[in-house]
């Protein structure tokens, strides 16, 4: 009986479903590439962006809304009030100041904490279920920084960590060897910034250590210099912010990844950051990146790699680094 006089007939009322929601917090570069490459994967059905600039998050959502037609249907929903964050399953937060040229990550660490004091409380209320996903520099720290403020269980609250370092390491040996980036395995774990570290001990091709093939490969003798790539990670974020002033691509589609096996529980295996108390003979309350297993609980596990001396002092003074800088922050 409607037919001419009203499109729809209700059948039942509309259910804001929250299935698979994602809130992006901080639509910088850094949240719109993440925003963008989630919106790309086909994980999601519900992408919310939180921000405090409503002119900026206005423009970002309709931005997104008009490719929505090129994607599988996902609601695109901001604002600058956390009641549009409610319900989410995976929060991912990037907001915050970012390093000038030349400043380190851990330079950031007290302005960013004061923004997480006044948005990790309220996220956390409005989604009581959800994991968080941290970006905002320095990672580590402010993973830390915000597990603390959250309250929530510790594998429930992860850091993106070294998995972006990882890819910049496996990619720089990718292009030596003429293999795909994800034919080359190794992890960089540690510190997302300037004391992570390699393990080369299990940087393998097939399960064919090249440790095994080339003994010397990292010496320091070795003309080909493998252990330039490390460095060469370490600097990465420093000449492209140079280059360009930000970095931004690479870290959405390591979010997206990321995000992707939380939300599909595939148990895969990922180095994030996690807190690493325990581990390694690691005594402080830290975050570090380790290679976790994720699925929808967060952290489920984490595989224990055998290190050598070096690599376990390493990532002790890593942990002795960060928690020095923890101690001077103010909550
Ligand atoms: P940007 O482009 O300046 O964006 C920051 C955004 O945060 C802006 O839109 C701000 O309005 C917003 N913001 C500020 N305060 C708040 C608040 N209280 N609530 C909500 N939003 C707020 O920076 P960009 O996107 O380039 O970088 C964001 C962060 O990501 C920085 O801390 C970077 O250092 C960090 N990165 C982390 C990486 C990683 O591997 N973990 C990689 C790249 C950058």
């Amino acid at each position: 009986e409607g037919v001419g006089k009203v499109l729809l007939t209700p059948i039942v009322e509309e259910t804001v479903s929250s299935r698979s929601k994602v809130t992006v917090v901080g639509v910088g570069q850094v949240g719109m590439a993440c925003a963008y490459s989630i919106l790309n994967q086909n994980i999601v059905n519900e992408i919310a962006l939180y921000d405090v600039v409503a002119d900026k998050v206005k423009g970002e959502m309709m931005d997104l809304q008009h490719g929505v037609l090129f994607c599988k249907p996902v609601k695109i929903s901001a604002g600058t009030d956390f009641s549009v964050t409610a319900g989410s399953r995976v929060i991912i937060v990037t907001a915050g100041a970012r390093q000038k040229e030349g400043e380190s990550r851990l330079n950031l660490v007290q302005r960013n904490t004061d923004i997480f004091k006044s948005i990790i409380p309220p996220l956390v209320k409005n989604s009581p279920d959800a994991l968080l996903l941290i970006v905002s520099n320095p990672v580590d720290i402010l993973t830390f920084v915000a597990w603390k403020l959250s309250g929530l269980p510790k594998n429930r609250v992860i850091g993106s960590g070294t998995n972006l370092d990882s890819s910049r390491f496996r990619f720089l040996m990718s292009e030596k060897l003429h293999l795909a980036p994800a034919s080359v395995h190794g992890y960089i774990i540690g510190e997302h910034g300037d004391s992570s570290v390699p393990v080369w001990s299990g940087v393998n091709v097939a399960g064919v250590r090249l440790l095994d093939i080339y003994p010397k490969l990292v010496d320091e003798s070795n003309p080909d210099k493998w252990t330039d790539f490390h460095q060469q990670v370490i600097n990465s974020a420093y000449e492209i912010i140079k280059l360009k002033g930000y970095t931004n691509l690479a870290i959405g589609l390591s979010v997206a990844n990321i995000t992707k096996a939380i939300l599909g529980n595939t148990q895969a295996v990922k180095p994030i950051s996690t807190l690493v108390k325990g581990f390694y003979g690691i005594q402080d309350e830290v975050y570090l990146s380790l290679p976790c297993v994720l699925g929808s609980q967060g952290v489920t596990s984490v595989v224990n790699i055998r290190l050598n001396a070096e690599e376990t002092e390493q990532l002790v003074k890593s942990a002795q680094t960060l928690h020095g800088v923890q101690s001077q922050i103010k909550f």
